[in-house]
């Protein structure tokens, strides 16, 4: 038989007989680690497939992002072949992997029990105990679905039905079988080590119309040490989740009465957001930023002139139709109303660049499964600021919104966070305005103000906005899941549909261009960050109470006032905690509450005139005076700050 060549990644070629199984090309040159696929000129494969031409091939270690994405989906197949055995009737539809995991959908009648996940469980270890073969086989389209109809899988039906291709593959393992490209694990006791995580209702394909599904949703990890890991970072998240914490601290409410991802800001969560909108305006201005105020409504001639109406609409509330004929929408942006601003007068090349800024409300359709306490919301205020400059300034004002960014961040202590260059999907017309030349152009300014401020970044291709390339900020949790924060979108679309000019040197109109650019994000999603980032402990200078003051017994309460009085009108956010209850008891209140200092007052301290303060994580500070206590509590603030 023929000889074919093998290139691996070492460099070296092998020469093999055409057919050879890749497992048996791989003793002797695989890298170390746990191997549980590979890749033949790039494209994922089982183990035990034939090489059948001159190829290049890769070793799938199981730790790699790939190597856990067919752990996770072959323990999705796992499960389902483990759900099937316990509850026969029970349907397959389909099991994706997804971040740190995967979920399979089943047809079932009712939800699935927390008892019910644990035999599925057990049930799911016997099976990888034993050790079952997993094998692939391919066939036709029309035999597939024969397959599937006499096992009575509808769904697997309606899914084959359409599938384009001819030949289908199916993974099996046992007497348990399910259609999937692949590739899985050799052998099912490669799943070592698994957890379920959670159920939930799902409709057949996303769609509310169809038919509900019972999710049940997983883990899985190369070793039981990662997942163990894992298990704890998850309770880690659990213990900072903004909509527990926001509900405990009294920050923030969402209710039904008025309705999902419209928040309510409690008056502690609107001391919070009262310290970040004074932060950042005073910081903002000090730059030359100008701050405006706009409506939240606009006629939708607006927006459908800026294109929102056209690319944006599925996240737009419907249109609001008055007698007189007027229509009006709530806006989604703030970039039109700043627009019009810019309209509202004659511009030379001198006045450039102009930056408007405003803390802007809008409000966007998001979809009801994708809303989530602060972080997701309909409605929502904007740190936003539109720059209208020259061409000739667009790699200085982006440079300087970076600039900002990373002061920001410093001002605030984040530190892992990373920079995301978003491109359009060239292939999406209906997302991203067809303009080939102006998107390559403004991914061009993007790179080279990136460069200049020199940070690293990662691309995503289809995260751009419509109108064009953004670098984004990411921040992670504790998870290591990111969400956006920070913003920085070039834009020569808008200028361009609006007409927008200034009057240059040679006395010609020209077009300026447009950076969009949003710093603290949302107020919503960067109170939802701050408070899993400091689980509720809020750093002395955004806490919305710095000073709970408590006192032994009634008999200091005059003194207290005076105390409290002083505090307050020195500016401080302080209580005074007067009821007729026990020390240790007011103590702890003040410390669940996560307020920085409960400043103490005993008899000792009225007559010694002082006060005895206690750090929140409950260290005691000598008595000392008050105005030695404001001293330290400033230099806790400059320090905060960065300025010590
Ligand atoms: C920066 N027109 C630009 C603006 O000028 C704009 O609106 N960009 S955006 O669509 O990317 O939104 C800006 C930021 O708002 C995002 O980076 C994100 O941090 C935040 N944000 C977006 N949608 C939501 C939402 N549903 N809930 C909370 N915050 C959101
Ligand atoms: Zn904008």
């Amino acid at each position: 038989m023929e000889n074919i060549h093998v290139r691996l990644p070492d460099g070296q070629t092998v020469e093999v007989r055409r057919g050879t199984r890749i497992d048996e090309i791989g003793s002797g040159h695989r890298a170390d680690g746990d191997i549980i696929a590979a890749k033949v000129d790039g494209r994922p494969v089982d183990l035990n497939r034939p090489v059948e031409q001159d190829c290049f091939l890769e070793w799938i270690s199981i730790d790699s992002p790939d190597g856990l994405d067919v752990l996770r989906h072959s323990t999705a197949h796992l499960m389902a072949q483990a759900v099937q055995s316990l509850f026969p009737g029970t349907q397959v539809t389909i099991g994706p992997t997804i971040e740190d995991g995967f979920y399979y959908d089943f047809k079932r009648d009712r939800a699935f029990t927390a008892e019910e996940l644990e035999k599925i469980e057990a049930r799911m270890a016997e099976i990888a105990q034993s050790n079952l073969k997993v094998s692939r086989e391919e066939m036709p389209k029309s035999q597939a679905i024969e397959l599937f109809r006499n096992m009575g899988e509808d769904y697997k039906v309606a899914i084959l039905e359409e599938i384009p291709d001819e030949t289908v593959s199916l993974y099996r393992q046992g007497d348990w079988v399910d259609l999937c490209r692949g590739p899985h694990v050799p052998s099912t006791g490669a799943i070592k080590a698994f957890k379920l995580t959670g159920v939930a209702g799902a409709y057949w394909r996303g769609n509310e119309k169809n038919e509900m599904l019972q999710r049940i949703y997983g883990t899985s990890w190369p070793t039981k040490q990662a997942l163990k890991e894992h298990l704890r970072l998850l309770e880690e998240a659990k213990k900072r989740d903004h909509r527990k914490l926001g509900q405990e601290l009294g920050l923030f409410m969402i209710s039904d009465a008025i309705g999902p991802g419209l928040p309510v800001w409690l008056p502690k969560g609107a001391m919070v957001r009262s310290i970040l909108e004074r932060y950042i305006v005073d910081l903002e201005r000090s730059l030359g930023y100008q701050h405006v105020n706009t409506p939240q409504l606009a006629r939708v001639d607006l927006y459908k002139r800026s294109g929102h109406w056209d690319h944006f609409k599925d996240n737009m509330y419907p249109l609001m139709e008055f007698e007189n004929k007027e229509e009006l929408v709530l806006r989604p942006m703030n970039c039109p109303h700043h627009i019009v601003i810019y309209q509202h007068g004659l511009h030379s090349y001198r006045d450039l660049p102009i930056r408007l800024a405003e803390l802007g409300t809008m409000y966007r359709y998001e979809r009801s499964g994708t809303l989530s306490g602060l972080s997701r919301v309909r409605a929502m205020t904007l740190n936003d600021a539109h720059i209208f400059c020259l061409p000739e300034q667009i790699q200085s004002e982006a440079v300087g919104v970076l600039r900002l960014i990373e002061r920001v961040y410093r001002d605030f202590g984040f530190k892992d966070y990373w920079y995301r260059l978003s491109l359009r999907n060239s292939k999406d017309k209906a997302n991203f305005v067809d303009n080939d030349a102006m998107w390559d152009k403004a991914e061009s300014y993007l790179r080279q103000a990136l460069s200049e401020v020199g940070v690293a970044y990662k691309e995503a291709v289809g995260e751009a906005a419509y109108y064009g390339p953004k670098i984004d900020v990411q921040l992670n949790d504790v998870l290591g899941h990111s969400e956006t924060l920070s913003t920085v979108q070039l834009d020569f679309y808008l200028p361009e549909r609006f007409e927008l000019e200034y009057v240059d040197k040679d006395g010609q109109y020209k077009r300026p261009v447009m950076i969009h650019r949003g710093v603290i994000s949302t107020m919503e999603r960067m109170m939802a960050f701050l408070i899993e980032h400091h689980a509720g402990n809020f750093p002395l200078w955004l806490a919305p109470v710095q000073i709970k003051i408590v006192t032994v017994t009634d008999q200091q309460l005059d003194y207290a006032r005076r105390i409290f009085m002083e505090l307050k009108a020195g500016g401080w956010r302080v209580e005074l905690d007067e009821r007729n209850e026990k020390l240790g008891y007011k103590i702890r209140e003040a410390q669940l509450a996560k307020i920085p200092y409960a400043v103490v007052i005993g008899d000792k301290e009225v007559q010694a005139q002082t006060v005895a303060p206690r750090r929140r994580g409950g260290e005691n500070l000598p008595s000392m005076s008050l105005n030695d206590f404001v001293e330290r509590l400033k230099s806790e603030l400059a320090r905060e700050k960065g300025e010590a």
